[in-house]
């Protein structure tokens, strides 16, 4: 392949669970154990030895965030104001994973809309924000369950993770180590919610996403798009952090307290990372020799709907319009890496030829991760 050839994403795919949890509901459980706790040590709270625990509102969270409701793998535990954790069977080794399953159903959808079969696909990255194990790899778990020859790794960026790993899988098609690549994001956040802190209890929901990369001479699907251009940012903060991690068995201290699930400065996430990701997003689109007015769609990353108006604002002059920046979260919540891949999904089949959209994550890390595209 030389280097002028084009790498082209050729299919994508979209799972989610069945199990919708709304805003009222998540509400009605943490309510129900603030008012349970705060009973339970009326004394030191009143005394001022404990904070009560805080109660959360549905109306908030919709003014604050634009979600309304969340997608969960399991929803039998989270509800229940003893436990508020998703009950999910642990399965025996010689079983498909948890991952592994969602993976398969979002790839097998992705292998489908790019008209390939297993033989025609080279390498497998599974990105994600968490695997559920460190080895071995849930990419190579879902190779051998498709039947894939090659390889497969696994890789952690947030939520980042899978425009990241697009771009490696660009990198490998232009470096010709690999013929076609699948990218699959089995976003499982709900294990890692922290249901009884209104701060965050509403943000994440679970989905699993797939793409296929390959190159540009092989694609032979209805919706091509050629890569025009990738880039990448991170700078180190952290203000949004998970702890819990393998060396969590060896510390002394609750290895599943609230500082080792998601935690965030919500506000400071939010003056900080849109600027970055707006002029992110203005410098890629002239790297790839174009004007801001030339791109017809956005597909950003779905944290919080404000987040998207201020960028869409910023780089738009005017806050991008369902059209021009399609907003999924009210639908997904945050769905960690797959936010920027279900709105790819969701919204691009009406694009014409030559038309031009970006695809592009911002999140914990900080990581900014773009695609500029344009349609066959
Ligand atoms: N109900 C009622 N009141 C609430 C609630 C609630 N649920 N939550 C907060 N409040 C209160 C606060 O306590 C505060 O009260 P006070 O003024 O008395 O202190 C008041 O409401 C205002 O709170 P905030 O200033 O925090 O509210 P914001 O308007 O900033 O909205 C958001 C909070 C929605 C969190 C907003 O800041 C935001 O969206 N920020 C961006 C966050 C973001 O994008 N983070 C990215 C995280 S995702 C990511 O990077 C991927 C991580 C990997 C995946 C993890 C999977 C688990």
């Amino acid at each position: 392949m030389s280097a002028n050839d084009s790498v082209v994403i050729s299919g994508a795919g979209l799972w989610n669970p069945e199990n919708v949890l709304t805003n009222t509901e998540l509400v009605q459980v943490l309510n129900e154990y603030a008012d349970k706790f705060n009973d339970e040590h009326a004394s030191e709270i009143e005394a001022g030895t404990l904070e009560p625990v805080a109660k959360s509102d549905p109306d908030f969270i919709t003014k604050a965030s634009g979600i309304r409701q969340r997608y969960v793998y399991v929803k039998d535990g989270i509800m229940d104001v003893d436990r508020m954790r998703p009950r999910i069977q642990e399965r025996p080794d010689d079983q498909l994973s948890h991952q592994g399953e969602m993976a398969v159903a979002a790839a097998k959808k992705a292998l489908s809309a790019a008209n390939k079969k297993p033989a025609d696909i080279d390498a497998v990255i599974v990105s994600c924000a968490y695997t559920q194990r460190s080895y071995p790899a849930i990419a190579i778990e879902v190779q051998a369950e498709l039947g894939i020859e090659g390889f497969g790794f696994d890789m952690l960026v947030a939520c980042s993770a899978a425009t990241f790993a697009l771009h490696r899988a660009y990198e490998m098609i232009k470096a010709g180590t690999a013929r076609a690549v699948l990218v699959i994001n089995p976003e499982l956040t709900s294990p890692q919610v922290n249901y009884r802190d209104r701060d965050s209890h509403f943000i994440f929901g679970d989905v699993a996403t797939a793409m296929v990369v390959e190159r540009g001479d092989t694609a032979d699907a209805e919706h091509v798009y050629d890569i025009l251009g990738i880039k990448a940012k991170t700078v180190y903060s952290n203000n949004i952090r998970s702890n819990f991690g393998f060396v969590s068995h060896a510390f002394d201290s609750d290895p599943f307290g609230p500082d080792k699930l998601f935690h965030q400065e919500g506000r400071k996430v939010f003056k900080e990372v849109c600027p970055m990701a707006a002029e992110h997003l203005a410098v890629q689109i002239e790297a790839v020799g174009a004007d801001i007015g030339q791109v017809r769609r956005w597909w950003l990353h779905q944290a919080n709907i404000n987040m998207n108006q201020l960028i869409t604002k910023r780089l738009l002059g005017h806050v991008g319009t369902q059209d021009e920046a399609p907003i999924v979260l009210d639908e997904y919540a945050n769905t960690a890496s797959a936010g920027s891949i279900i709105a790819f999904n969701l919204h691009h089949k009406d694009l014409k030829s030559g038309d031009l959209g970006v695809i592009c994550s911002f999140g914990a890390g900080y990581s900014i991760g773009s695609l500029a595209l344009r349609k066959r």
